[in-house]
């Protein structure tokens, strides 16, 4: 009936082989017209896509303070560690901080699972609450947009998250990443910041509920309010601040723009702060 099942995804997953990762064609300068047809990659996002966009989405944007993951980013980078860690980025702190504020909102985790009633009636439509935090890493590779995902983030360390990274990038960069990596995502990540932007609508992955942007941290003026430690006087002041805007779309069949807002606030105060990330980590 046209389609898409998560089934045909994996199906189709499995069989990109390595010499089957064609580069997509990138005109330049052209003279006439060229018609060309679609890597695999690229048909493989068209199906995804067009599934994945039969979901009615809810969109919610937000900005969050950036200057004390920047602290803390710094403070890891310079502390001895017994890992492999060429290098930390931001993206392990955020794939922890959102793994930890997930635990209060399983329902972003989920699943819908829709079975056929015999008879015909309507369909009986049930939530899978998944415990695995597989969270998928929309990743920019030569073949094109490719999303593994990082398996039961839930249970890994900063460092350990930043090795699975790394080891995923350095795949994506060979056209390696196999389709274990790319199979059994729960909810994505995606940062689209590294090359620019702000805010996006990000779309849902049909197997999912929930995707969250993060976009270009820029040095922007804001408002702080300040207490003048003699007088007592409150005062505003504009201030150099880090910021990096968010952006979540949502299946809004299932997912209700409060549950987006609180989980977008606890992602936020663990991002802001974080030492109540660190006291949360296990
Ligand atoms: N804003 C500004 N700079 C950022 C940033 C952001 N949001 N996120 C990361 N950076 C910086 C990093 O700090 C790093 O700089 P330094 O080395 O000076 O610290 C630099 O950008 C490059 O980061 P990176 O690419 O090595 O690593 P990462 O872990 O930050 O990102 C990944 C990994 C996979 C998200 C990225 O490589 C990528 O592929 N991004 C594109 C994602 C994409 O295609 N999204 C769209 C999907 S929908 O079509």
């Amino acid at each position: 009936d046209g389609r898409v099942t998560k089934e045909d995804v994996l199906n189709h997953v499995a069989y990109l082989k390595i010499e089957d990762v064609q580069k997509p064609y990138v005109p330049q300068y052209l003279v006439e017209d060229k018609i060309v047809p679609l890597t695999n990659i690229q048909k493989s996002m068209f199906k995804i896509m067009t599934k994945s966009l039969q979901i009615p989405h809810f969109g919610y944007s937000d900005e969050y303070s950036f200057d004390n993951v920047i602290s803390f980013r710094n403070m890891i980078v310079q502390s001895n560690n017994q890992f492999s860690i060429k290098k930390i980025s931001y993206m392990p702190i955020f794939i922890k901080s959102f793994s930890v504020a997930l635990q209060q909102f399983p329902i972003l985790n989920a699943s819908i699972i829709e079975e056929e009633k015999d008879g015909g009636d309507s369909n009986v439509i049930k939530i899978r609450y998944r415990s695995a935090h597989n969270i998928g890493i929309a990743m920019d590779t030569p073949g094109g947009l490719l999303v593994p995902n990082i398996k039961n983030v839930q249970t890994k360390s900063i460092f350990e998250i930043s090795e699975d990274l790394q080891r995923l990038q350095e795949a994506g960069k060979k056209n390696l990443i196999s389709p274990t990596d790319l199979k059994d995502g729960t909810i994505t990540l995606s940062n689209i910041g590294t090359i620019g932007g702000n805010f996006l609508s990000p779309v849902v992955v049909c197997s999912e509920l929930c995707i969250a942007a993060i976009g270009r941290i820029q040095r922007l003026p804001r408002f702080e309010i300040i207490k003048d430690n003699i007088t007592g006087e409150i005062k505003e002041q504009v201030v150099a601040k880090n910021i990096v805007p968010i952006s979540f779309s949502a299946d809004h069949r299932i997912i209700d723009g409060v549950t987006i807002a609180k989980f977008s606030q606890r992602w936020k105060n663990l991002l802001e702060n974080p030492a109540l990330l660190s006291v949360e980590l296990r």
